[in-house]
């Protein structure tokens, strides 16, 4: 038996494929919610010999498509992506959004950035006034992380470097990520814009003015809201 919350993120994955057209290349992002709407999707390829292809932000969310028969491609072999569709941590109400929980913020903003449309998926948890409730997750080189953890601290917050069952977590792209404590985050551009500008800093889990669409589930209904 699904949890409330599972039964929403299920609820938002599938209603998410809906805006997937034959012929389409499609950004798969990561976390729980983005599973069922692979899940989904390899349905309606399978039911309706759907023709569309992924290009997926993890390892896992490869798996996943594998699983499920969502055939999938590379940069390579496409100009561009039609729709990304991805998790989040947090959205506030200007569609910002915090994301990276998962560890995999840097090709998640990859592939966000090279579709036309974004499309988040999110139970209702995920909805705030302001980001920040939410440590941010900012991945750095792991050469002089501790100098780059001061400069991070210097904005005004407390991090943690991650750590996966007690090792330091190490990203796909063989990187450190600092979880950035700021409580509230009123300008999540100019933050962002303040960290990419540190040396150390890779990328951050701010995804501004990036979604275009965003899919809520919240008690029965689903709330479309967009940008
Ligand atoms: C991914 O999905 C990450 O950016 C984010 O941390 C995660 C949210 O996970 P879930 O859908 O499991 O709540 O996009």
């Amino acid at each position: 038996m699904l949890s409330k919350q599972d039964q929403l993120k299920k609820l938002v994955g599938e209603e998410a494929v809906h805006y997937i057209k034959d012929g389409m290349k499609i950004g798969l992002g990561s976390g729980s919610t983005v599973y069922w709407m692979v899940k989904k999707l390899g349905e309606r390829v399978k039911e309706e010999g759907l023709k569309v292809e992924g290009i997926p932000s993890s390892d896992l969310t490869g798996d996943w498509a594998k699983e499920f028969g969502v055939p999938l491609t590379d940069f390579s072999q496409v100009e561009g992506l039609d729709i990304t569709i991805d998790g989040a941590d947090e959205v506030d109400e200007n569609l910002h959004l915090i994301k990276g929980g998962g560890g995999a913020l840097f090709r998640e903003k990859i592939i966000a950035q090279a579709a036309k449309e974004l499309i988040i998926i999110v139970d209702q948890s995920k909805k705030v006034q302001h980001l920040g409730r939410f440590p941010l997750p900012v991945e750095v080189l792991p050469f002089g992380w501790e100098m780059t953890a001061k400069e991070v601290e210097s904005l005004g917050c407390e991090w943690k470097l991650r750590h996966r069952e007690n090792d330091i977590y190490i990203t796909d792209n063989g990187n450190y990520i600092l979880d950035c404590y700021f409580n509230e985050i009123l300008e999540p551009e100019k933050l962002h814009k303040q960290l990419k500008l540190m040396v150390g800093v890779v990328e951050t889990g701010l995804f501004t003015n990036m979604a275009d669409k965003v899919i809520v589930g919240g008690g029965d209904e689903i709330e479309v809201i967009e940008r």
